[in-house]
């Protein structure tokens, strides 16, 4: 079969964000777009004639025409063979799972994450390495680059589509396509970690859970381990059918876009045990009965009692999470007397850290966990890592929970999002903010709240040197309180602005505030130190979690 060299112009908007590169479906299906991409990765990429790529998406719209794509193009461009989840699907944990497990040289993603789906909604393609995590800057970095100058690409462009719905070993040109179950080495990994015995036990005496899926890929996995390997009822999984416009919602599980779970999990009717997962399944949501938990604390919880499973029987080396997340997770590290690291947001700045094997579990507050096992979050692992401490403690969740603060203290915790602000505004927004640092140190601001410490993040990997600024605009008050602000990475439409709030309670006996409530006076030193209201002319922050 002939390979074809198709000339082509390059692209300026084609640098990676936090999770890869996403845009709207449109921009992806301009002529050239995805492939220039592709292209620009594959040039960068050293010694890759004859290696085995991953290749999957979450199931949105465009994911299969981009698949076959791709296969064209690897194979044009030397690989040796394709590893590929049946229908085009692999969840992003599910891709991380299969580069380890069968050491391939690297995998593409094809998703955008929570970000809508559909004709008019998001796509996005990202590409892991062969520790199965993001790609880290320095790639990123080059693929961009590359995409600057990008004048040709390779692809067996007259090559008949893959069968992407038999599983089995086909052929584009010389290289192999092995269509692949995508739940198979995902579900065994997670029978390596956790106690299937106990889950089953707990479903067996009458314990009900209800998954939402959002209609994204994490259904299938919900579905072959919940439903199947565990005995859950049928109907447990919920919206557990991927489909390419997730049913027109934003899969994204948080109390602002999960609003059917929330209110299934409400009442004395409700489940035990409530839980989601996003687009392309690495995020999660956990929720007890008439209480949701946040990821901060979730990642504190699982990090806290850990030795009860499995799979973290010998204890943690150490914890890692990102700036914004809240401190839960460091009281933990205190009493465990291991470390607690902070890093910039984004799963990337991780993978460093688990591959010295310093750090264990790792979190973030945009409703991330996940541990050594992949180099990614990984939504259902949360799930069933959660599902495994109620099996064996016999507690609710929120009975879980409260023990927890009254051990280590709770730490109220809330994220703003102001969204589809004029990125000129938002600028000029956090420019203010960075401008005031050097006067907001010692500043009082009421309420006892005074500054001990304001700056703007920035981090040097321990382990590889790397330096990162510019990571955002961190407050922290005397009282162990925090304010950071910081502009989203991962959006499509304008820019969004983050504005993060914590508050440390060292006795909640007894305070059991509306969270915020508990966070009311921070949220009004934030507008008033960074003028959110004035230069978004926005009134209210239009996503609370
Ligand atoms: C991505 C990264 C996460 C990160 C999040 C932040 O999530 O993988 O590690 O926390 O972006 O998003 P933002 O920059 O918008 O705050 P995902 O789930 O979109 O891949």
């Amino acid at each position: 079969m002939k390979i074809l060299t198709i000339a082509t112009r390059a692209f300026s908007d084609q640098r990676p964000g936090t999770s890869g590169l996403r845009k709207k479906v449109t921009v992806f299906q301009q002529a050239h777009y995805l492939e220039n991409f592709v292209q620009s990765l594959f040039d960068i990429l050293p010694e890759h004639a004859g290696q085995t790529l991953v290749v999957g998406g979450d199931g949105r719209y465009h994911n299969r025409s981009a698949v076959q794509t791709i296969l064209r193009m690897a194979a044009a461009n030397g690989f040796g063979k394709v590893l590929v989840g049946c229908g085009g699907l692999l969840s992003t944990p599910a891709v991380s799972a299969v580069i380890r497990r069968r050491a391939a040289y690297g995998g593409i993603i094809l998703s955008a994450s929570h970000n809508p789906g559909g004709p008019d909604g998001d796509f996005g393609i990202k590409y892991n390495i062969g520790n199965g995590g993001p790609a880290p800057e320095k790639i990123t970095e080059a693929i961009y680059a590359r995409t600057r100058t990008i004048s040709e690409y390779h692809s067996l462009a007259d090559a008949a589509d893959i069968d992407l719905d038999t599983l089995g070993r086909q052929h584009i040109g010389e290289m192999e396509v092995d269509v692949i179950d995508p739940v198979a080495d995902y579900a065994e990994l997670m029978q390596e970690l956790f106690d299937f015995d106990a889950m089953r036990a707990w479903f067996a005496a009458g314990k009900r859970m209800r998954f939402d899926a959002m209609s994204a890929v994490g259904g299938p996995y919900a579905k072959t381990i919940l439903e199947g390997l565990l005995g859950a009822p049928v109907g447990t999984v919920v919206n557990g059918e991927p489909l390419e416009d997730f049913g027109g919602h934003h899969p994204d599980p948080n109390p602002a876009h999960a609003t059917e779970l929330i209110a299934a999990m409400s009442g004395a009717q409700a489940p035990d045990f409530g839980a989601a997962s996003d687009g392309d399944a690495d995020r999660n949501m956990i929720v007890g009965r008439d209480f949701v938990v946040t990821p901060s604390d979730s990642l504190a919880v699982l990090a806290a009692n850990a030795t009860r499973v499995p799979g973290y029987r010998a204890g943690l080396a150490g914890i890692a999470r990102s700036m914004p997340t809240s401190c839960a997770a460091d009281a933990v590290a205190k009493a465990l007397g291991i470390p607690c690291y902070e890093t910039p947001t984004g799963w990337k700045f991780f993978g460093t850290l688990l591959d010295a094997g310093r750090a264990t579990l790792c979190g973030e507050e945009s409703y991330g966990t996940g541990s050594n096992h992949v180099r990614e979050k990984d939504g259902l692992w949360a799930v069933l890592f959660w599902l495994n401490l109620l099996a064996v403690s016999g507690e609710s969740v929120e009975a879980l929970v409260r023990a927890h603060w009254a051990r280590f203290g709770r730490h109220y915790y809330s994220r703003h999002d102001w969204e589809g602000v004029p990125s000129e505004r938002a600028d000029a927004l956090m420019t203010g903010l960075r401008a005031q640092l050097p006067s907001l140190a010692g500043r009082e601001f009421g309420h006892g709240l005074r500054v001990a410490q304001a700056d703007d993040f920035a981090y040097t990997d321990p382990v590889d040197g790397a330096v990162s600024t510019s990571q955002g605009v961190r407050l922290r008050f005397t009282d162990g309180s925090r304010i950071v602000f910081r502009l989203s990475g991962t959006g499509t439409e304008g820019a969004t602005l983050r504005v993060y709030l914590e508050r440390y309670e060292p006795d909640p006996t007894g305070h059991d505030q509306p969270t915020q409530e508990a966070l009311a006076a921070l949220i009004e030193i934030a507008d008033r130190v960074a003028g959110i209201r004035q230069h978004t002319g926005m009134e209210v922050a239009g996503v609370i979690t």
